[in-house]
C-alpha cells in the first residue's frame, strides 16, 4: 500500500471546513433525482432523450464559484460522472460523453469547472462514480436490476467487471493527468461484499471489482497531494458520513480519523423539480457548527438544473448561510473541537487558540451555564457585532439580553469566550 497525503493536505482540508458538493449530468432533464434511471427501471432507450437534449446553454461555473464563496466555502466537488455514466468531460475512453452531445461537440465541462474554482480560489474535488449503469461490462443487472430478475442475472453473467475497471482506471488517469492540481478524489460507492444481498452469488467485492488498491496508488502517483475518500471499500484518506451527522469526533481502529459529512438541499442530490421538503438555512449553518465542533467539514450539495444553473432556491439558501459564515467566519474556518470543555444542551463549542466560541441552536429561556469556565472567562460578547453580554457571573453563567437570534444571521448565535489557555 503506498502512503498516505502529506500533513499539509490534511492540514489545508481540515482548515477548509466548508464545501461544495455538485451533482449534475442528464438526470437534471427528468429533474426527479439522480437515481431515477435505476429507480424506474429506465433503459438506454429510455434515457436516451435525456442525452438528446442535453444543452447546457446557462452553464457558467463561475457563478457556482462565486456563490459558493459567498457561501462561506472553500473547495468544490463536481461529480465528473454519475452513476448513470454520462462524462461531463471529453473523456478518449467513451463516446457517453458532453462532447458527443448534439450541443456539446469539443465542450469540456469539467475543464470549465476547474478553471472557475482556481478564479474563485476554491479547493478542487472530483466525484467519480464506481458504479456505471450505461458501460456494457458494468455488471449492472446483479445490483441494479433493471428488468424482470432472471433475464437480469443472465445478462450480468456475461458481462467482465475487469473490462469495466480497466475504463475505470483509464478515466481516473484522465482526469487527474489533465487538469493540474486536483486536492480530492470522491469515488462512490462500493458494494458491502460478496454476495446478492438475496443471497445470489454475486460479481465480486468492490475492492476486487475496482482493483481498489491498484486504482489507489494510480491517484496518489498522479497526483502526490490529493486526498481519497472511503468508498473504495478499502481505507481512504477521509470519511463520509452521508445525509447525517456524526455522534463525535470520527474514529478508525480507535483513532481519529478525518471526515466530511456530506448533506444535500432537499434529500436529493440532482435537482428534483417539484420535492418542497428543503433545509432551511438555519438547520444548515447548525450542521456546519456542529461538524466543526466535532472536527470535520461539511460538504453542501447543489444540484444545478439542465440549463446548468442552480436554481433561485438553492441559490437564496446558500445567500443566507453566506450571511450568517461571513460575521462568523473565524468561529468555523480553521476552527477545532474544544476538547477541554463540554457543551451544554442545544450548543457547540468551536476553539481556535484561546478563543472559545459557543454557538446557541436555540434561544436560552434563563442563564446559559457554562460548566468548567469559572474564572477562565473575563468577557463576553457576541460574535457578529462584537457587542458586550450584559453581564457574566462568576460561576461563568452568561445573560445576553441584548439581542435576539435573528440578529446573527441564519439563527445561531455565537458568542466569543476569550479563555486562559488551559
Ligand atoms: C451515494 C450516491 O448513490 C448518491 O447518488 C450520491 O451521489 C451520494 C453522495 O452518494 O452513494
Amino acid at each position: 500500500m503506498t502512503d498516505g497525503p502529506p500533513a499539509a493536505s490534511i492540514e489545508r482540508f481540515r482548515d477548509w471546513r466548508f464545501g461544495l458538493f455538485v451533482h449534475w449530468g442528464l438526470y437534471a432533464l427528468p429533474a426527479r433525482h439522480e437515481w431515477v434511471k435505476n429507480r424506474e427501471k429506465l433503459t438506454d432507450e429510455d434515457y436516451q432523450p435525456y442525452f438528446d437534449h442535453f444543452e447546457p446553454d446557462l452553464y457558467d461555473p463561475r457563478e457556482w464559484a462565486r456563490a459558493a464563496r459567498a457561501a462561506g466555502m472553500r473547495y468544490a466537488v463536481l461529480t465528473t460522472k454519475h452513476h448513470e455514466g454520462f462524462c461531463l468531460w471529453d473523456s478518449a475512453v467513451s463516446d457517453y460523453t458532453v462532447a458527443h452531445t448534439a450541443w456539446g461537440a469539443g465542450k469540456d465541462l469539467v475543464r470549465q469547472f476547474v478553471e472557475a474554482c482556481r478564479e474563485e480560489g476554491l479547493g478542487i474535488g472530483f466525484y467519480h462514480s464506481l458504479i456505471d449503469w450505461h458501460h456494457p461490462e458494468f455488471p449492472i443487472d446483479i445490483y441494479h436490476p433493471q428488468r424482470d430478475d432472471e433475464e437480469a442475472i443472465a445478462k450480468a453473467a456475461g458481462r467482465d467487471v475487469q473490462v469495466y475497471a480497466d475504463y475505470l482506471h483509464a478515466q481516473t488517469r484522465e482526469l487527474l493527468t489533465n487538469y493540474g492540481q486536483i486536492d480530492l478524489m470522491w469515488f462512490d460507492f462500493s458494494y458491502p461484499g460478496r454476495n446478492h444481498p438475496d443471497g445470489r452469488d454475486g460479481h465480486g467485492k468492490g475492492r476486487d471489482d475496482w482493483r481498489s488498491e491498484e486504482l489507489m496508488a494510480l491517484v496518489r502517483e498522479l497526483q502526490p497531494g490529493i486526498l481519497i475518500n472511503d468508498r473504495l471499500d478499502i481505507p481512504g484518506d477521509f470519511v463520509t458520513p452521508e445525509q447525517y451527522q456524526p455522534d463525535g469526533p470520527m474514529e478508525r481502529d480507535g483513532k481519529p480519523v478525518l471526515w466530511e459529512a456530506c448533506q444535500t438541499l432537499n434529500g436529493s442530490w440532482g435537482y428534483d423539480r417539484d420535492n418542497l421538503d428543503w433545509k432551511s438555512p438555519e438547520l444548515l449553518v447548525k450542521m456546519l457548527v456542529d461538524s466543526v465542533s466535532k472536527d470535520g467539514n461539511l460538504l453542501l450539495n447543489v444540484g444545478p438544473t439542465a440549463r446548468g444553473e442552480f436554481d433561485p432556491r438553492a441559490l437564496a439558501t446558500l445567500a443566507s448561510i453566506g450571511e450568517w459564515t461571513r460575521l462568523h467566519e473565524r468561529a468555523f474556518r480553521g476552527a477545532r473541537p474544544a476538547t477541554d470543555f463540554t457543551a451544554p444542551t442545544d450548543t457547540r463549542y468551536t476553539q481556535r487558540g484561546d478563543r472559545l466560541y459557543l454557538h446557541l441552536f436555540s434561544w436560552p429561556m434563563g442563564h446559559v451555564h457554562l460548566p468548567g469556565l469559572a474564572g477562565k472567562v473575563k468577557y463576553a460578547q457576541l460574535l457578529n457585532d462584537a457587542s458586550e453580554i450584559h453581564r457574566i457571573i462568576p460561576d461563568a453563567a452568561t445573560e445576553h439580553h441584548n439581542t435576539s437570534m435573528g440578529a446573527a444571521g441564519a439563527g445561531v448565535l455565537t458568542l466569543k469566550l476569550p479563555i486562559q489557555k488551559p
